[in-house]
């Protein structure tokens, strides 16, 4: 496989299409009956004053009643031993039963994260002809994008994006970064910063978690300064048949670890949880963090990524600010050693994380059938 240079179709961006006034969607972004939303009822926007933090991985059954844990990181470098380890333990458990959970008290500033919701914002809301000027092509994805994979003739999702490199430093390209809003460069290196510094220490605590070295997957990566870290700011446009497409189709995501800034207000991330689909509750300041294919790799399947994907809905648009952590892409990813045993072996051939993104970067998003067709291979 080679990566393409250029859009099989002519682009058609998704917002402009939203605010043309248009009633019924084109086919392109029809789904098939069997993987439309069943349920498009968005989320109430979340009422601070019932914040509240449930650890109960089992509570309720069914739709606006089971939330990804929630777990407060706020005695992770606690001199209490006790309370350090019931962080671990609820990072472990949330790791091996849903591969999904959200963090609090996490070290990243409030401010920061307004701001970096914000300045996306005033990027997509500007005229079409200034974001065309970082139109992207599908070999590197960089720029605003509308589409992902190359098959021609394939679903569209309802949704555009930005996706900029931020590590290794010799990738981070300012000049590829939108110019306007004038703070956005600024913002953007300051949290990308705190943002990757957190993913560290989730790092720190899988591995410890995994029974490994504390510095484990962070080595595995290739160490501090040479991990790989990319954001793709997601827009989703109103949609005036929400129930009938997707803002993003079912994936896995192919990297590390995800990072995810979810709007607000909006509620729109579904997880897949055995056939059920659950809409997650954001709480407000909160990251959301998932487990990415080369994790689940490395930890030779002792944690899963999990599918998941996006609805729209027909009255607000949606941003999110999706930090892929991810392995040093010519680094070779398998299975810890001290992971593979007799009972267990080596689920997974050795592969590059470039080799690996190469699937995605034609097929656009799977669900699972990547990381999927690997293991049946070995
Ligand atoms: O927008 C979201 O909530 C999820 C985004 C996501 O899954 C992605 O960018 O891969």
């Amino acid at each position: 496989m080679t990566s393409c240079q250029a859009w099989p179709e002519p682009v058609v961006r998704v917002q402009a299409l939203a605010e043309s006034g248009l009633s019924s969607i084109p086919s392109r972004y029809i789904r098939p009956l069997s993987q439309r939303p069943s349920n498009t009822t968005s989320f109430t926007p979340h009422n601070p004053s019932q914040t509240h933090l449930h650890h109960d991985l089992d509570s309720g059954r069914g739709h606006g009643h089971v939330n990804i844990p929630v777990i407060d990181l706020k005695h992770l470098y606690s001199e209490d031993q006790v309370l350090r380890k019931k962080v671990l333990e609820e990072v472990a458990e949330a790791c091996r039963e849903w591969g999904f959970f959200q963090v609090v008290n996490h070290g990243v500033s409030h401010e920061l994260m307004k701001s970096a919701r914000e300045v996306w914002r005033e990027f997509f809301n500007q005229p079409l002809e200034v974001k065309e000027e970082y139109a992207n092509s599908p070999s590197t994805y960089e720029g605003y994008g509308s589409r992902l994979g190359v098959q021609k003739g394939a679903t569209l999702d309802w949704s555009d994006y930005f996706f900029l490199h931020y590590m290794p430093p010799s990738l981070r390209n300012q000049t590829k970064w939108p110019a306007f809003p004038p703070s956005l460069r600024k913002v953007i290196a300051e949290y990308g910063e705190g943002v990757v510094r957190l993913g560290g220490r989730i790092l720190q605590m899988m591995s410890i978690n995994l029974g490994l070295k504390e510095d484990f997957l962070l080595n595995a990566f290739g160490g501090e300064s040479e991990i790989g870290a990319c954001l793709r700011v997601n827009f989703y446009p109103k949609c005036p048949q929400p129930d009938l497409t997707l803002g993003l189709s079912p994936h896995s995501d192919p990297g590390g670890m995800t990072i995810l800034l979810p709007d607000d207000f909006v509620s729109g991330l579904q997880v897949r949880r055995g056939d059920e689909w659950i809409t997650v509750k954001p709480i407000p300041n909160a990251f959301i963090i998932n487990i990415g294919d080369q994790i689940q790799v490395l930890s030779n399947a002792t944690y899963k990524s999990v599918e998941h994907r996006v609805i729209v809905n027909s009255n607000q648009d949606r941003v999110s600010l999706a930090m892929f952590y991810n392995p040093r892409s010519d680094l070779l990813i398998e299975p810890a050693k001290e992971l593979v045993t007799k009972e267990k072996p080596a689920l997974y051939s050795p592969m590059t994380y470039d080799e690996y993104r190469l699937y995605i970067r034609l097929n656009g998003p799977c669900g699972k059938a990547q990381v999927e067709s690997l293991a049946s291979q070995s």
